[in-house]
């Protein structure tokens, strides 16, 4: 246990920013989010990540994936426009090019990057060219948060103009500072406010009670949520879901305090009308959106 001293995010400061929506309004007015996700064997996750991104309210979602998958998943997720990227048949990422992604990345309001895309050759690489050659607001999870750990030289990356969130969970987080679980998990606040001001990045730290943490140093604990949402895919809802905030237009620390709220209030409404938190599956937190 630790002593919360930051503000817990109410519901009236998560949702202070919200924008309701005009009558008058049409799909452009609200992003178009690239999701770069999934693979053969974890596909999932990038129909997690996609949905999540189309609950949140963006008014289009392209998901980028191996060109192999494309034709498996015509018609699982037909509200999403499917992108193929370069893949010799094994529906992964190894033969993909950044500059595929990169020119996709183009006209997008927000970008995520890293849900089920597993490990690939040079992806240390390939996450750097992501970071440095894009301009849209971006969103890195999972397997690519585990590329810019293993990057020798993260340290010399240049400053996006736009805005980064990073979505750690604290297996993740300890491999991104080079720290071990327990020593993240005893201070949370430090931790990722001490990334957060030294990278210059919006940081999320997962788990029960989420940190985020802003490149200014401002820190928010969350309150939502329950220990159903400890099941496969629900990261991968929140990356989609602050991904689509983002392209909405929602600063980065707006996106990242308002996708936590709202993914663990989405999590505590599933366990409701559930009556047990062990029957919880991530897509149940899609649903709940
Ligand atoms: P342990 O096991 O407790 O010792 P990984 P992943 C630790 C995709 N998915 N508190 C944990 O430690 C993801 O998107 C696809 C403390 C272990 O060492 C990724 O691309 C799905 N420790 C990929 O799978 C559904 C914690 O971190 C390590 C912790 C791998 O992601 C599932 C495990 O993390 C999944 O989302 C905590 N709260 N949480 C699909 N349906 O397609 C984790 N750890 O090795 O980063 O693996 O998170 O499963
Ligand atoms: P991941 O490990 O990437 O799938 O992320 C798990 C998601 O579920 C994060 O958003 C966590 O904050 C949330 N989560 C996991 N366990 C709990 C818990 N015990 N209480 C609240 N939220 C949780
Ligand atoms: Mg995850």
């Amino acid at each position: 246990t630790y002593l919360i001293q930051e503000p817990l995010l109410s519901a009236k400061l998560a949702l202070n920013e919200y924008r309701h929506r005009q009558s008058d309004t049409h799909k452009g007015t609200f992003g178009h989010v690239l999701v770069a996700a999934g693979s053969r064997a974890m596909a999932g996750a990038g129909l997690l990540s996609a949905k999540a991104a189309l609950r949140s309210g963006a008014g289009l979602v392209s998901w980028a994936l191996p060109m192999s998958m494309v034709e498996p998943l015509l018609g699982h997720l037909p509200e999403v426009m499917l992108q193929g990227v370069a893949d010799e048949q094994h529906g992964d990422w190894r033969a993909a090019d950044p500059k595929e992604l990169i020119a996709m990345a183009q006209k997008k309001n927000a970008m995520l990057f890293g849900p089920g895309t597993g490990r690939f050759a040079q992806d240390d690489r390939f996450v750097r060219r992501i970071w440095e050659e894009t301009a849209c607001p971006l969103v890195i999870d999972a397997d690519g948060l585990n590329m810019i750990a293993a990057a020798a030289d993260f340290d010399s990356w240049s400053r996006r103009k736009s805005p980064v969130v990073l979505t750690p969970h604290p297996g993740e987080m300890a491999r991104l500072c080079g720290r071990s679980v327990p020593e993240v998990q005893q201070d949370r606040i430090s931790c990722a406010r001490n990334y957060a001001v030294q990278y210059h990045v919006t940081l999320v730290l997962k788990g029960a009670r989420t940190v985020v943490a802003t490149p200014d140093g401002t820190v928010y604990v969350n309150p939502t949520g329950n220990a159903g949402m400890a099941t496969g895919g629900s990261g991968d809802v929140l990356a989609g879901l602050i991904s689509g905030l983002l392209a909405q237009g929602y600063t980065a620390a707006q996106a990242s305090a308002l996708g936590v709220y709202l993914h663990g209030a989405a999590g505590d409404r599933a366990v409701q009308r559930r009556c047990h938190s062990a029957s919880l599956i991530a897509g149940d937190i899609v649903e709940n959106l």
